[in-house]
């Protein structure tokens, strides 16, 4: 692609340089959340919003030393460590979230890879009873195979978290014991079992503008690009190295979320850690430059979330609306009973 157009709305396949990207970063921000707005209203409907909700299925003790993280082993972060939650117990979770209004159910094990066994048989029922509720079950769970990606689409998964997280050229100052390609790797691996990818990363953790413009760049490189992209703002947690970091300037947050939605047109662009420290205001922003998705709840995987409330009034105020389960949504197109369990949607 040789020049940036204002509207991309007929671009099927956006396809942007570093360079042109960097550009696209450094255009005067209104513009640029102009620009986002009209991509995001091209392929989404911008009055609705959908809610997600967290679960942490295996709190604490892993061994991989990423610098954020408070379920580390190589932190000093006050955390209640649980061992693998039950079924039952998760299902039970996942319906009052349903009842909630959340669409997706995501759980999170502290794991720094998938290893096969009775750990990895359990997690295959939860979100077999996830996806059998009706709503998109995700799960991020560390690295994984080829071979341990086809069972998980087996079981019904719709979505996997992995994040990149930064860029290639900050990654080390972040974490040593994986490297940028083992994240690449997971991720191809999902893409050929053909599960949807889930996959962002984190503003604040000391990193560059240009870390910033590299990172989104490589995220819309990826082959299909994600599903979706979780924008994390640094939650600063004692006991790690990163608890001093000063908060990044919310106007940067935003240029990079309205950046991700421009290169990432379809995918779902969802504010995820950081919430409880962000204005309303700065929110309402952030849906104006396109995200169109958030975590709900009293808590994330480990810390505080702005709570239900909160959002209700949020999404009131705004004349949003939660957007509808996606086995509802076939329903709806097919206007008959759906046995596709929402393989087939729209
Ligand atoms: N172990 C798995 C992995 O690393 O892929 C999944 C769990 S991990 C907790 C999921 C994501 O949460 C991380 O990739 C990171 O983006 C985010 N996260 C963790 N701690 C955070 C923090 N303190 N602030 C913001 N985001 C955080
Ligand atoms: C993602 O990118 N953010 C979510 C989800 N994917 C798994 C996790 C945020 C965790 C924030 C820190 C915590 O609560 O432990
Ligand atoms: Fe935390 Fe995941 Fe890193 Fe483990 S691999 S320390 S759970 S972010």
């Amino acid at each position: 692609m040789s020049t940036i157009q204002d509207n991309h709305t007929n671009k099927k396949d956006p396809d942007y340089t570093l360079e042109e990207v960097m550009e696209l970063y450094h255009r005067p921000l209104l513009d640029l959340i102009y620009m986002a707005a009209q991509v995001h209203r091209a392929h989404h409907n911008p009055h609705e919003m959908q809610i997600c909700t967290l679960l942490s299925v295996k709190t604490g003790g892993c061994i991989e030393n990423c610098g954020y993280c408070p379920q580390s082993i190589h932190n000093e972060a006050e955390l209640d460590k649980e061992i693998l939650m039950k079924v039952d117990d998760v299902l039970e979770e996942a319906r009052k979230a349903k009842e909630a209004g959340s669409t997706r159910f995501c759980m999170g094990a502290a794991w720094p890879r998938v290893l096969d066994g009775r750990a990895f048989d359990r997690v295959l029922e939860m979100i077999k009873g996830v996806t059998d509720m009706g709503m998109e079950a995700c799960v991020t769970l560390g690295m994984l195979t080829k071979e341990q990606a086809k069972r998980l689409k087996a079981a019904g998964l719709h979505t996997y978290n992995h994040n990149l997280d930064t860029s290639r050229e900050f990654y080390d100052k972040v974490v040593t014991t994986r490297t940028y390609d083992d994240r690449l790797d997971t991720i191809k691996n999902l893409a050929e079992a053909g599960i949807n990818v889930c996959s962002g990363g984190i503003l604040g953790l000391g990193e560059s503008q240009n870390d910033r413009i590299s990172f989104l760049h490589t995220l819309s490189q990826l082959n299909p690009q994600p599903e979706s992209v979780p924008i994390n703002m640094l939650v600063p947690i004692k006991g790690t190295p990163m608890e001093d970091n000063e908060p990044l300037d919310i106007f940067e947050w935003i240029r990079a979320i309205a950046v991700a939605r421009i290169l990432m047109p379809k995918a779902m662009v969802r504010l995820s850690a950081g919430r409880l420290a962000i204005s309303k205001e700065a929110q309402a922003m952030a849906f104006m430059a396109g995200a169109n998705s958030i975590f709900s709840g009293e808590k994330l995987l480990t810390t505080p979330n702005s709570g239900e409330a909160f959002d209700e009034a949020l999404l009131k105020a705004l004349d949003m609306t939660p957007r509808k389960p996606f086995k509802e949504e076939h329903h709806h197109v097919c206007q008959s009973v759906c046995t596709c369990k929402g393989q087939k949607r729209k």
